[in-house]
């Protein structure tokens, strides 16, 4: 089609007639779910425990869920959300988004952040024997949440696999964050007590599990919500990678106390392109030497003077993590 000018008269009538479209195509989707346009409720906070794209389940102060709509001109809503909703009938109204306290987010095509789910508090990075954990991978998703502002905690999976072969590098490993200070909490889900840990872990927080895929992120929410339905993929003997099988976001409230937020948006949260000097924030006990070094634009692999190897030969960092941020830095430094 040929391009042309509208002038201000034919673009006030196209604004129009996509805003009457618009409409249209609203009252058509309340009408498809049973919605009309009659008498609405009194305003309410409720809570976005599901989202299926154009609509989301809402939980009442009351603890009822409600099959809600968007009012338009609201910005993309996720699990986690608190939001103010109104009654129309059999279904709801989303009229308000409250203040997020965090956010998951990663970044779209065009490298604007888009948010995965909301007010989240911890997130659990779970590692395991099977597949192999990468050290690298661990830190990503570390620095990844140390960078988003919420606390993280590493559970290793899968100890019922841990044999004379494996023991020895997997203590290693886990004492390293140990010595950071983080949470490490090795569990099974195939052992009757392996989850004691996790749950008491989880309790007066709003978590997610991220790793890598077939470690058992299912598997753990299964295991912690018996009573729901929830799909565990089937680790193929041939690939070595699991299934996604979840298709839909859903916060859970735990018997034990605290709620968990799986959601297949969340398996692709990870660490976005960022200068070395950013992604060192994310190694949360180099902080004290940061700004130390001698040159300021130190790249900390050979300057003298610099802090941070001064630190590793001290014993105060981990040659280790300080090496995996060098590694991690060259492959996502923008
Ligand atoms: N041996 C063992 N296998 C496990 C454990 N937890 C999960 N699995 C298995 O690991 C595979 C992948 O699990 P899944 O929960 O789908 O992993 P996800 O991709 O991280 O969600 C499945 O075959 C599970 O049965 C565990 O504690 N021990
Ligand atoms: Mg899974
Ligand atoms: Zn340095």
């Amino acid at each position: 089609m040929a391009k042309r000018k509208l002038n201000r008269r034919q673009q006030w009538r196209a604004e129009k007639i996509q805003q009457e479209r618009r409409e249209r195509a609203e009252r058509k989707q309340r009408r498809a779910i049973g919605e009309t346009d009659a008498e609405q409720g009194p305003e309410q906070e409720g809570l976005v425990v599901a989202s299926f794209g154009a609509s989301l389940e809402v939980e009442t102060q009351e603890g009822q869920t409600v099959r809600c709509l968007l009012r338009q001109n609201l910005p993309l809503l996720v699990v986690g959300d608190r939001v103010v909703w109104q009654a129309t009938g059999e279904a709801g109204v989303v009229t308000a988004l409250l203040e997020r306290r965090s956010q998951l987010a990663r970044p779209d095509p065009q490298g604007q952040m888009k948010a995965l789910a909301a007010n989240i508090d911890q997130i659990l990075v779970v590692a395991a024997p099977e597949p192999l954990y990468s050290p690298d991978l661990i830190n990503q998703y570390l620095a990844a949440a140390e960078l988003t502002g919420i606390s993280p905690a590493l559970v290793f999976n899968k100890i019922d696999l841990i044999d004379e072969q494996n023991r020895k590098a997997v203590e290693a490993l886990l004492f390293i964050y140990q010595r950071i200070g983080y949470p490490v909490i090795s569990a099974s889900t195939k052992h009757e007590h392996g989850m004691d840990r996790v749950i008491d872990q989880l309790k007066g927080h709003t978590s997610v599990f991220v790793g890598q895929s077939g470690v058992g992120k299912s598997s753990l929410v299964k295991t912690l919500l018996p009573q729901e339905r929830i799909s565990v993929g089937e680790l193929s003997a041939q690939s070595g990678l699991g299934q996604h099988t979840t298709s839909t976001a859903r916060l859970y409230h735990l018997p034990a106390g605290g709620e968990i937020i799986d959601s297949p948006g969340v398996r692709e949260f990870r660490l976005w392109p960022m200068s070395r000097q950013a992604l060192a924030r994310g190694f949360i006990e180099f902080h004290p030497w940061l700004g130390r070094c001698k040159f300021r634009d130190c790249s900390h692999t050979h300057e003298p003077g610099c802090a941070l190897r001064e630190a590793v030969e001290r014993g105060e960092i981990s040659r280790q993590r300080l090496e995996s941020y060098l590694k991690i830095a060259e492959q996502i430094e923008t």
